[in-house]
C-alpha cells in the first residue's frame, strides 16, 4: 500500500480542538493496518466530528444528522468486504441518532463506530446533548444544562454491546490501540472518544480530561459484563479508559443464512431485461 493514500484535506476545525487528533490517528490506524483506501468506507452525519471522513480521501459518505448507521450499515451488508468506520458527535449518535445507536447494537453488523465525545453541540454552538454534565453553561444555556446527562458506554453495555471502549484525543497512542481493535473486532465496536472543545465546553477542557483518564489495569477481565459496568460508571475524578468490554459473537451476517451462503449485491451482474419484465408486471 501507498502510505502516503490516506491525504488530509484542510478542515473547518477551530485551532485546538481534538478533532484534529482524531483525524490523526484514524489516518495512522488506517495506514498501520494497511488498508487500502478502495477498500475502507468512512461514514459520518451532520456535524464537526463528522466531517472526519470528508477529511481523508477514501469512499466517504455524510448523510443527515443522527442517521450516520443505517447508511453504514447498509453499505457493510451488501458489500461485506468493505470495512466500515463511522466517526460521529454525541449529539449525532446519542441524541437525534438515538435509537439508531440503540438498535444497531443489536442488529451487530461489523462496523467500527467512533464516537468523538465532547459533551457539547459544536457546530451548533454550544447546546446540551446527552452527555452534557448537568449544570454546565454555555451561551445556549446560560443557566446551565438542567437535564442529566446518560452515560453512552454503560448504555452500549446495557444493549448488548459486544465491544465497548473508552479513549481520549490527547493520548494517541492509545486511541490507536483502540481503534485497531475497534475495526479488527467482528461486530458491532463502539469508541467512545473524550474529545475537547475549545471553543463551547468550557468546563471539560483538555485539562479536564488529561488529569482524570487512567489506563485500565492489565487484570481487568474485558469479558467480565459486570465489571465493564463498573468501569463505565466509573467517570468523575477518575476516568478509566481502554477495552471495557469485549465478547465474541455472531454478527449480522453470521446470523443470516442467505448472506453467508455468498448473496451479495456488490459484484452481482445487472439484467436490465429483468427489470423491464418486474416493471412491466408492475403497470
Ligand atoms: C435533522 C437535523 N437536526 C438538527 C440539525 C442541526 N445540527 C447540526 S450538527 C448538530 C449537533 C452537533 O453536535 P455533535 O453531534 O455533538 O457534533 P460536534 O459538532 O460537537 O462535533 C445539530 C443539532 C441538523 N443539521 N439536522
Ligand atoms: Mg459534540
Amino acid at each position: 500500500m501507498n502510505s502516503t493514500a490516506y491525504v488530509k484535506h484542510e478542515t473547518a476545525w477551530c485551532p485546538g480542538c481534538g478533532n484534529f487528533s482524531i483525524l490523526d490517528t484514524l489516518k495512522s490506524t488506517l495506514e498501520k493496518m494497511g488498508l487500502d483506501p478502495h477498500d475502507v468506507l468512512l461514514v459520518g452525519g451532520i456535524g464537526q466530528a463528522a466531517k472526519t471522513p470528508q477529511y481523508l480521501n477514501t469512499n466517504t459518505f455524510c448523510g443527515l444528522h443522527g442517521r450516520a448507521l443505517p447508511p453504514a450499515v447498509a453499505a457493510k451488508i451488501v458489500n461485506p468486504g468493505l470495512t466500515v468506520i463511522i466517526n460521529t458527535g454525541d449529539g449525532d449518535s446519542y441524541g437525534e441518532g438515538g435509537n439508531h445507536f440503540l438498535h444497531n447494537i443489536r442488529r451487530n453488523v461489523d462496523v467500527a463506530h467512533f464516537v468523538h465525545d465532547n459533551q457539547v453541540y459544536g457546530l451548533t454552538k454550544g447546546q446540551a446533548s446527552p452527555t452534557t454534565m448537568e449544570g454546565m453553561a454555555t451561551g445556549a444555556q446560560p443557566e446551565g444544562s438542567m437535564n442529566s446527562p446518560f452515560n453512552p458506554v454503560l448504555l452500549a453495555l446495557a444493549a448488548g454491546a459486544g465491544f465497548v471502549a473508552r479513549s481520549f484525543s490527547g493520548r494517541p497512542e492509545h486511541l490507536q490501540a483502540m481503534m485497531e481493535r475497534a475495526i479488527r473486532y467482528k461486530g458491532y465496536a463502539l469508541v467512545d472518544i473524550l474529545q475537547n472543545c475549545v471553543s463551547f465546553n468550557k468546563l471539560n477542557t483538555f485539562a479536564w480530561y488529561n488529569s482524570r483518564v487512567q489506563e485500565i489495569d492489565v487484570s481487568h477481565d474485558p469479558t467480565d459484563l459486570m465489571a465493564a459496568m463498573r468501569l463505565a460508571m466509573t467517570f468523575g475524578d477518575q476516568i478509566p479508559i481502554g477495552v471495557l468490554y469485549e465478547q465474541e459473537g455472531p454478527d449480522y451476517h453470521a446470523r443470516h443464512s442467505l448472506l453467508q451462503t455468498g448473496h451479495k449485491l456488490v459484484g452481482r451482474g445487472n439484467d436490465p431485461a429483468m427489470v423491464e419484465r418486474l416493471m412491466r408486471r408492475m403497470v
